[in-house]
Parts: structure tokens; C-alpha cells; sequence
């Protein structure tokens, strides 16, 4: 592996607390925040918004070049919805955060999002999509799922991924 530290994908459903994990960890650790949303729509890596799915419709291609050379460095939490559409040797570690139904739907409701969505993410979690999803798509003692309903559930996560950092560095010297 010729990284010198490891990249960690965040994954779950929208609103299980992707990004407010991963600014944590990025915070806590150092290695560097991915929010691929957000770089979909300021380097338009799409091929334009569905507003039935009030969504962007993702450029998989673009988005992968770009993500290439920032993830050969290493030492990123890159943080999305989607974990399939990556290559399995850009990661070390994947993080499945999972939440409560009524956790989930409350944060929705907060965050505005239209009924179709709601209800396409409450299902997406009760179905267990992502999780699924994650084990088809890499190696199974790199996948992870941790539960994320609460502050005191993010900070024992960022914990978690403190030690695990800590054991790879020692491992990968
Ligand atoms: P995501 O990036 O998965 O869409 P987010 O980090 O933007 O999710 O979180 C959505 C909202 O829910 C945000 O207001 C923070 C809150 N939230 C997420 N996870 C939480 C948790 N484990 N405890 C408390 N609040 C949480």
C-alpha cells in the first residue's frame, strides 16, 4: 500500500450524520473531510438535477477522476450516501451509520426535504440498503455499522475511529 495514512469512507442513509461524523473525525484526527456532495455540485460532476428526486444526476465517471489523485495521498474521510460506485482499494476502513426511524424522520422534516424523499430514505434504512450495499462491495472486516441517534453515539464513533487510527499507524509504519 503506498499510502502513509489510511482512507475512511462514511456511508449511511441522508441525515444519519455523515458529515457531522466525519468533521468530527476530521477534527479529532486530522485526516482531511471529503463531502462528495458538496464536490458533485461545485465541480459539477453532474449531468444536471432531477427535480422530482430533488437530486443531482451523478457523473460517476468525472467524479471518480477527480477523487483519484486525493485519495492515492491518503488521509481522507470521505463522506456519501453511495459506497458502491467507489473502488474497493481506496479504503481501509467503512463506516455504515445507522439511525432510529424517528430519528431519521424528524431530522428530515427539519432539513425540509419533500415527502417522495422522506419516504424513499426511510425505507432505504429500514431495508438496510447501504449496510447491504457496503458488504457487497467490500471486504467484510473493513465494514463497520455503528449506530448514530444521539451526540453521546458520535462521540464514542469518533472514539472508535481515534483507536482504529491509532492501531493502523502502528501497523503501517
Ligand atoms: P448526513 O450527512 O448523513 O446527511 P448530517 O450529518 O448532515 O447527516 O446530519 C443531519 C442532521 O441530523 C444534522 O442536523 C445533525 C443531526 N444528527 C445527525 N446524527 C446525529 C446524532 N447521532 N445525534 C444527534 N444529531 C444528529
Amino acid at each position: 500500500m503506498e499510502r502513509s495514512l489510511p482512507n475512511i469512507l462514511v456511508t449511511g442513509t441522508p441525515g444519519t450524520g455523515k458529515t457531522t461524523t466525519s468533521e468530527m473525525i476530521a477534527e479529532a484526527t486530522g485526516l482531511k473531510h471529503v463531502n462528495v456532495g458538496e464536490l458533485v455540485k461545485t465541480q459539477q460532476l453532474h449531468e444536471g438535477y432531477l427535480e422530482e428526486f430533488d437530486t443531482h444526476i451523478l457523473d460517476e465517471d468525472k467524479l471518480l477522476d477527480e477523487m483519484e489523485d486525493m485519495m492515492k495521498e491518503g488521509g481522507k474521510v470521505v463522506d456519501f450516501h453511495t459506497c458502491e460506485i467507489f473502488p474497493e482499494r481506496w479504503f481501509d476502513l467503512v463506516l455504515v451509520l445507522r439511525s432510529d426511524t424517528a430519528n431519521l424522520y424528524d431530522r428530515m422534516v427539519k432539513r425540509g426535504y419533500n415527502k417522495r424523499k422522506i419516504d424513499e430514505n426511510m425505507e432505504c434504512e429500514i431495508m438496510q440498503v447501504v449496510l447491504e450495499t457496503a458488504h457487497e462491495s467490500y471486504a467484510p472486516e473493513i465494514v463497520v455499522e455503528l449506530q448514530s441517534n444521539t451526540v453521546d453515539d458520535m462521540e464514542s464513533n469518533v472514539e472508535r475511529v481515534q483507536m482504529w487510527l491509532d492501531a493502523w499507524k502502528k501497523n503501517n509504519v
